[in-house]
């Protein structure tokens, strides 16, 4: 029998539609659509790759628990008990001693269940989630700005009419392809591309600036303060703290900045003038400006500048953040995050607590306060962390200091991963339970416009694997604290789901699986018969004064490294690469992006292995030698064992956001006799094991 069904992918924050083709029950075949509301038919090849994961040989259909060292399919019944003997008398001492790490990867309706069983199934603050190392410095800056967080405020359409584009690290073409299309239907119009970071990558790009790592925010600030000699600060803007801001720029000077960035005063007074030209310019920034210790402040001097040259808010203007996740987007909206309850409200907020605590029936006193950020729940293992669940996420190679997060993981008494692929997280926990894949669910996601849009299940997960949302439930009841987690359906999770963000900043409530058949919606849609929020940032905005709070970031001049690292993502792979590395549609290898002039200063010829060091380990990887890297710097992607989170910095936290300055870290690099094992994944007890 064959079957059709409409879906999203499982994959990036564009979240392409596209339709499933199954033959009895099982997929055969993936089409696009020119009816896809985001990207009208164009898809990646991650997309069009999708398919070979869901029946992998490696899918995991049962159950494993760690038998004498050795991960041994069990019943859910056993599995449940095991949890429910290791969690319990954690819960009944201490509930913050038990960890939930949740992932932009989740529905909504997932990342709902998750939090409301941390806060009101378990009782423990201890919750936070991957987004924490994706989105968060861009989402902080944004809500200290305008109290309003949604990552693009504008459709993708409206980059079309922009009539400058000015990318801050932000590597489009290969990571979110189909936007590509928007930024080529501008500069056919016309448009400028300004592409600024300090590998030249693929694109549309008229002008690249190769910058060294973390000096983006010396490059707005100097912007911002040739603007204001230009006379070209708009004085009327509903902002305080402008002249803060821009007090703060005013000694940088083009000499100065050229300098420090590496580039040439030229370049930059280019870029002054073209933005002080434009009409429409758009500031669109990626992870490079974001993941850094300085994250938060960065994305902040880009809202300055794009607010106080009197663009923010215009169609085609501004700025926005390329969010990366499938559900990246709606997976910081609402409670996963470690200060967050849904509908995108406040832990620490007394009227949100109490709207929240009224809704599930429980007393405010009870909810937890905010808890740590991601990695610092992940360095808190083995301490004050006993225990963690881990669902959407796969530490032991995307955390910063891996090495040293495995070391934390291994200390934990007892660590339960829910996947649907034996991850190297996964291969290190006490219990694994197979969970759902995107074909085999039903929920939402919203993507990096914040558009709302159904996935639809087509096919049942394979095995013992279940519904991930029946899991979460399966874990409450385990502990005996099941009273709220007894859904009939999935149907009564998503009508709990949508009504539990009535009157939040990212209310869904208007929103239901019929009227999301009938069209997409971006946020917020706060009533049935509401359309929808293509623009949400107008004044007054959602700020103590209902004016733009403009912050005034410090313009820190970075200690430069002899070789910096940064490090990123490859076309053809996917995150911490659990689908992405079994998936043969699907290539790449792990190396060391250097400059010839850098290959030169170390001896090192095309291939060759080199030794990285770190501040917690070490990495050999062939070197692939292109001018298309500035000099003295060096690139790693982090989609392998034995890559750039080796090389990472495990404590360099940005102070607002918890973001991992993943794209400054300091390297040395040693040539090694080229017999030497490249890309080596470190030797540790817990991985050696096989599951049985
Ligand atoms: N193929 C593929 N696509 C993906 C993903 C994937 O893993 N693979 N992941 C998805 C996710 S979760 C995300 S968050 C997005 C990320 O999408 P991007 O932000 O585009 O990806 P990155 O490669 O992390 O970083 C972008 C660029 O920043 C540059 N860069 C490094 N340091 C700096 C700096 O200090 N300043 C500036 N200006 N640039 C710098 C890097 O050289 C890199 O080219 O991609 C999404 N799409
Ligand atoms: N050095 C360096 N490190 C980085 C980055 C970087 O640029 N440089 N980027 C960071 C960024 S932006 C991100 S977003 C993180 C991502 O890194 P991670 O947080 O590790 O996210 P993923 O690799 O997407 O891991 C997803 C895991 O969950 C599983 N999974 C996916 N979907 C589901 C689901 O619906 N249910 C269940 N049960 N499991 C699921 C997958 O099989 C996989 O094992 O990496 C960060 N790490
Ligand atoms: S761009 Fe993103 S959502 Fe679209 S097909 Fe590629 S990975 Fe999937
Ligand atoms: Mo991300």
């Amino acid at each position: 029998m064959s079957k059709t069904v409409r879906t999203t992918c499982p994959y990036c924050a564009v979240q392409c539609n596209f339709d499933l083709h199954l033959e009895d029950g099982l997929a055969v075949r993936i089409t696009p659509t020119r009816e896809c509301p985001v990207a009208g038919g164009t898809v990646c090849k991650k997309g069009l790759a999708s398919l070979s994961d869901l029946r992998h040989p490696e899918r995991l259909t049962s159950p494993l628990l760690r038998i004498g060292g050795v991960l041994t399919p069990v019943s859910w019944d056993v599995a449940l008990a095991a949890f429910a003997d290791k969690v319990r008398p954690i819960l009944d001492a201490d509930p913050s001693r038990l960890g939930v790490m949740g992932s932009g990867a989740l529905t909504n309706e997932k990342t709902y269940l998750l939090g409301k069983l941390a806060r009101v199934g378990f009782g423990t603050p201890s919750i936070d989630y991957n987004g924490r190392f994706c989105m968060s410095s861009a989402a902080t800056a944004m809500n200290r700005s305008f109290g309003l967080d949604r990552g693009l405020g504008f459709p993708l359409a409206d980059i079309a009419r922009s009539d400058l584009i000015v990318l801050f690290g932000a590597n489009i073409a290969e990571t979110l392809p189909p936007v590509m299309q928007f930024l080529k239907a501008a500069k056919d119009r016309g448009a400028n591309i300004v592409n600024i970071d300090p590998r030249a990558t693929p694109g549309l790009a008229q002008t690249q600036l190769a910058p060294y790592p973390g000096t983006d925010h010396l490059i707005a600030g100097l912007m911002l303060n040739l603007l204001n000699h230009w006379g070209r600060i708009r004085a009327s803007a509903p902002a305080d703290g402008a002249a803060e801001v821009l007090e703060s720029v005013a000694h940088l000077t083009l000499e100065g900045v050229a300098k420090v960035c590496g580039v040439q005063e030229a370049e930059l007074l280019k870029l002054a003038r073209l933005y002080a030209q434009a009409h429409r310019p758009l500031i669109l920034s990626g992870r490079g400006p974001e993941q850094q210790q300085n994250g938060t402040d960065t994305v902040s001097t880009l809202i300055n500048l794009a607010f106080l040259a009197g663009h923010f808010g215009k169609p085609g203007g501004g700025y926005g953040t390329l969010t990366g996740q499938g559900n990246g987007q709606g997976g910081r909206e609402h409670g996963q995050k470690s200060d967050q309850l849904p509908g995108y409200r406040s832990i620490r907020d007394p009227a949100d607590r109490a709207f929240m605590a009224d809704f599930w029936g429980v007393p405010e006193s009870s909810l937890p306060r905010a808890g740590r950020s991601a990695q610092e729940l992940f360095l808190a293992c083995g301490t004050e962390i006993q225990a963690m669940i881990v669902i959407g996420s796969n530490p032991a190679i995307s955390a910063p200091g891996a090495a040293l997060v495995r070391e934390r993981l291994a200390a934990l008494d007892f660590l339960v991963v829910i996947d649907f692929l034996p991850s190297e997280t996964a291969l290190m926990a006490d219990l694994v339970l197979p969970g759902s894949m995107w074909a085999e669910e039903e929920g939402t996601t919203t993507n990096l416009e914040g558009r709302v849009q159904r996935r639809r299940k087509a096919m049942t997960a394979p095995g013992a694997a279940r519904e991930d949302w029946r899991i979460l439930c399966d874990l409450a009841h385990a502990v005996g604290r099941g009273e709220r987690f007894a859904y009939p359906d999935f149907a009564a999770l998503q009508t709990e789901f949508f009504a539990a963000t009535a009157g939040g900043k990212a209310d869904y409530s208007g929103l239901s699986a019929e009227r999301l058949d009938e069209q997409t919606f971006q946020w917020p849609v706060p009533h049935a018969d509401h359309s929808g929020t293509p623009h949400p940032y107008f004044a007054p905005y959602q700020t103590a004064t209902g004016r733009a709070k403009l912050i005034a970031a410090p313009m820190t001049v970075p200690t430069r490294a002899l070789l910096t690292l940064t490090t990123g993502r490859v076309a053809g792979q996917y995150q911490s690469g659990t689908q992405s590395r079994r998936n043969p549609g699907l290539k790449g290898t792990p190396d060391v992006q250097l400059h010839p002039d850098t290959a030169r200063e170390y001896g090192l010829s095309q291939g060759q292995p080199v030794r990285l060091q770190g501040p917690h380990g070490e990495a050999v990887l062939p070197a692939s030698i292109t001018p298309k890297i500035r000099p003295g710097v060096a690139f790693v992607a982090f989609h392998w064992p034995g890559s750039a989170n080796e090389l990472t910095s495990a404590d360099t936290l940005d102070p607002h956001s918890r973001m991992p300055a993943y794209k400054s870290g300091v390297v040395s690099a040693v040539p090694v006799p080229s017999a030497a094992p490249q890309a080596a994944w470190p030797s540790r007890r817990v991985l050696a094991e096989e599951p049985a």
